[in-house]
C-alpha cells in the first residue's frame, strides 16, 4: 500500500480546497508565493546530537541533553553534510543552515578564541552551492572552559576575556559567512552561565555579563553582513535555580543595544508560550530571532509538531506583519528517532504551519474585530480549523518538487539502508 497520493488527487483536491479559501476571499496562490520566500534555519546540531567536530569524544555539556542512542549520527562534516542535504531534500523551498562554531573544518585543533574565517570556508562553499544562508553561534559549552558553568559572567578575569574572544571570532565569522554568502547572517548569543543552588548574589554575574557582552558588541559589523543576537533562558540542567542571562536581562539588553533578540520556545516556564511576545517585542527591537522547540514538561527540545503553540507562532508572525523582521530558526535534537528524520518532519510541521497562518482571512476577522462582533470572530477562526489547508499542503510540496504526503518517509528508509545504517556507533 502507498501512502503517496496520486498527481490527480493532488491537483484535484487542491482545485477544491481553493475554493473553499476563496470562498473567505483568501488568495492561495499568494500565500504560496509568500511561503517560498521564507527560509527557515535548520540547526546543525540535531544530526550529531550537538557533539561538533572539535572533540566529539568530550561530549556535550552547558545544561542541555540530548537523550537517546538511534544509530546512524553523523561522524564527520562530509556525514552531516550529506544528512543535512538528504533533509532540504524533503522539506519544501530555500532554507538556511545554522551553524554552530564547534563544527568548524580543521585539520589540527584550534582554540576557541582563535577560529578564523578559513575554518569555515567549506561551509561556505557549500552553502553557495546548495542556495543556503549561514547563520552562526559562538560555542559557549563542551569545553574545559566552561565546565564549571560559567563563561562571558565567569568572576576569573582571564576566562571571561577567553570567551569574549571566542564571541568576537564569532562575529567575524558571521560577518564572513554574509559577505560570501550575500545575506546577512545572524550570530547568536547564547551562554550556559548559572547555579544549580541558590546564589547569595544575583547582581554580580549580571553586571559581568553585561560589560562582557559590551565588549563582545564593540566593534560596529556591517548590518548587511552580521547582526548580533542574544538568547535567554529559565534554567538548565544543573543551573536551575539561577541563569545569569533570563529574559529579562536580555529584553533589557537588546533593547538597549538595539541588536536582534532570540526568544527560544523552551526557554520560559512551562506553560508560558512565545507567540504573545513576538508583537511586544517587535516594538522594541528592530529583528527576532525564534527557535523554535519543543519542551516536554521541561526544556526537553523535542521535535516540533503542528501543534497549537507552533500554530501560534507563525499566526503571530503573519498577523503582526512579521515576516522581514522575524527570523524562523529551529533548536531540537531527538537521538532517539532517524535524525534525518527528525530534520524532515519538525521543519515540515513549521512550514506547514505557517503556510496555515498565512491561509488565514486576515481582512475579515480585522473587520469583525473592528466592529466589535467578537461572535463571528470566534466562529471564523474555529471554522478555519476545519479547512482543507491538507491539500494546499500537499499541492505546495508537490509544486516544489518534494515528497508529498508519507512519500518523504519512503526517503528515508531508503538513505538509513543505504547509508545510516552503515555507520557504526
Ligand atoms: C540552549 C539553547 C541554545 C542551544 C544551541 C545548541 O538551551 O537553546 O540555543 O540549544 O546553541
Ligand atoms: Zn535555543
Amino acid at each position: 500500500m502507498s501512502f503517496k497520493p496520486s498527481e490527480s488527487q493532488i491537483t484535484s483536491a487542491f482545485e477544491i480546497a481553493k475554493e473553499r479559501y476563496a470562498a473567505f476571499d483568501v488568495d492561495v496562490d499568494a500565500a504560496m508565493e509568500t511561503l517560498k520566500t521564507v527560509p527557515i534555519s535548520l540547526h546543525c546540531w540535531q544530526g550529531d546530537d550537538v557533539l561538533g567536530f572539535e572533540d566529539p569524544d568530550r561530549g556535550l555539556s552547558g545544561g542541555i541533553m540530548a537523550t537517546g542512542n538511534y544509530p546512524g549520527k553523523a561522524r564527520s562534516i562530509d556525514e552531516l553534510r550529506s544528512d543535512l542535504d538528504k533533509a532540504y531534500s524533503l522539506i519544501p523551498g530555500d532554507h538556511r543552515l545554522n551553524l554552530h562554531a564547534s563544527y568548524l573544518d580543521s585539520d589540527s585543533k584550534v582554540a576557541r578564541n582563535e577560529i578564523l574565517p578559513e575554518h569555515f570556508a567549506s561551509w561556505a562553499d557549500w552553502a553557495k552551492e546548495n542556495n543556503h544562508g549561514i547563520d552562526f553561534n559562538p560555542t559557549l559549552f563542551s569545553h574545559p572552559l566552561a565546565d564549571d558553568g560559567f563563561t562571558l559572567a565567569h568572576q576569573d578575569e582571564s576566562i571571561r576575556n577567553f570567551w569574549i574572544e571566542h564571541c568576537i571570532a564569532s562575529r567575524e565569522i558571521g560577518a564572513y559567512f554574509g559577505k560570501e554568502l550575500d545575506n546577512p547572517c545572524i550570530t547568536n548569543v547564547w551562554i550556559p552561565d548559572g547555579y544549580k543552588d541558590t546564589p547569595a548574589d544575583r547582581l554580580a554575574p549580571r553586571a559581568r555579563l553585561k560589560d562582557a557582552l559590551d565588549k563582545v558588541f564593540e566593534k560596529e559589523l556591517n548590518p548587511a553582513h552580521n547582526l548580533d543576537a542574544v538568547e535567554c533562558k529559565l534554567f538548565g540542567l544543573g543551573s536551575e535555580s539561577y541563569v545569569v542571562g533570563s529574559h529579562e536581562f536580555y529584553m533589557g539588553y537588546a533593547i538597549a543595544n538595539q541588536t536582534v533578540l532570540c526568544l527560544d520556545a523552551g526557554h520560559f516556564h512551562p506553560t508560558e508560550t512565545i507567540a504573545d511576545k513576538i508583537s511586544s517585542v517587535l516594538l522594541y527591537v528592530p529583528e527576532i530571532l525564534l527557535h523554535v522547540s519543543r519542551g516536554v514538561r521541561w526544556d526537553s527540545d523535542h521535535v516540533v509538531t503542528l501543534s497549537d503553540d507552533l500554530q501560534a507562532i507563525m499566526q503571530e508572525i503573519v498577523r503582526s506583519d512579521g515576516l522581514e523582521r522575524v527570523h524562523i530558526g529551529l533548536d531540537f535534537f531527538d537521538a532517539s528517532i532517524n535524525r534525518v528524520g527528525a530534520w524532515a518532519i519538525g521543519t515540515r510541521n513549521a512550514v506547514r504551519a505557517l503556510l496555515m497562518a498565512l491561509l488565514e482571512p486576515r481582512e475579515l476577522l480585522r473587520q469583525y474585530e473592528a466592529d466589535g462582533d467578537y461572535t463571528s470572530r470566534l466562529a471564523l477562526l474555529e471554522e478555519l480549523k476545519g479547512l482543507p489547508f491538507g491539500a494546499i499542503w500537499d499541492y505546495y510540496c508537490h509544486v516544489q518538487g518534494v515528497p508529498v504526503g508519507m512519500g518523504f518517509m519512503d526517503e528515508i528508509k531508503i538513505y538509513e539502508a543505504d547509508v545510516l545504517s552503515k555507520r557504526e556507533a
